[in-house]
């Protein structure tokens, strides 16, 4: 039989992010920079359409980047070959950024000449959610592959996202999902939420995101 005792360790660790999330959108925002925390499940398609962004805006925007990895600089090699600005996090044993890991990154990032900060959080549709990290929109791209029920299974992700991409419907027949599903599941739980469908394959509703992230950018 087990039994289980209460334990206050009497630090409130979550609004102790919160706070230093605050302090980097304040600071972001000052600069006149948007940033956009992006998460999703492994290999739903963060690194490709952050890619797939910098390709599209790099020349109009001032772009930078935050990778967030358990280990290694594989996503932030993949951003830095643009030759932008870019942070690689790795968290060890974490499953998501924190606002104090960022708070770091932001530091070594040229703020003053930036327009965009893109933060790819660590893969994983849970542990993210309850840590903002300064952040001024919340992203969460899923692909079909996961199965079209992972929307309605991981509701409070979506919950906290101002968008949701469905991502790789160019494979949506050949993994039996059903792509509409997804997207009204999201809608169900966040009826605030923007969604959109996507193939970063063949480019389908890849513009729709572009306007999404040139229409949050502040005014300069
Ligand atoms: N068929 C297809 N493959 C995609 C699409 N988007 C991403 N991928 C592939 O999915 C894999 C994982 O993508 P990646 O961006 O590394 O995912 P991440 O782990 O979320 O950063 C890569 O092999 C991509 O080429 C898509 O829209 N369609
Ligand atoms: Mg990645």
């Amino acid at each position: 039989m087990h039994s289980t005792e209460e334990i206050s360790v009497n630090y409130d660790v979550l609004g102790a992010n919160t706070e230093i999330a605050r302090k980097s959108r304040k600071e972001l925002t000052e600069h006149g920079i948007t940033a956009f925390n992006i998460m999703g499940a492994i290999g739903s398609g963060k690194t490709l359409l952050i890619e797939k962004t910098i390709q599209q805006l790099g020349s109009t925007y001032r772009i930078g980047a935050i990778a967030g990895d358990v280990i290694a600089r594989i996503d932030a090699a993949r951003f830095e070959k643009y030759g932008i600005p870019t942070i690689g996090l790795n968290t060890g044993k974490e499953c998501h950024l924190d606002a104090h890991l960022v708070e770091h990154g932001l530091s070594n990032l040229p703020l003053d000449s930036l327009d965009i900060v893109f933060i790819e959080n660590v893969g994983n549709l849970i542990c993210p959610t309850d840590y903002e990290l300064g952040e001024h929109k919340r992203v969460v791209i899923v692909s079909v592959s996961e199965g079209d029920d992972i929307v309605e299974k991981h509701p409070l992700i979506f919950s906290t996202a101002d968008l949701i991409i469905v991502n790789k419907i160019d494979i949506a027949a050949a993994v039996s999902a059903d792509a509409d599903k997804m997207v009204r599941d999201a809608r169900t739980i966040n009826p605030r939420i923007d969604v959109l469908k996507m193939s970063l394959k063949t480019g389908d509703g890849f513009l729709e995101w572009v306007d999404f992230v040139e229409r949050n950018l502040f005014k300069k």
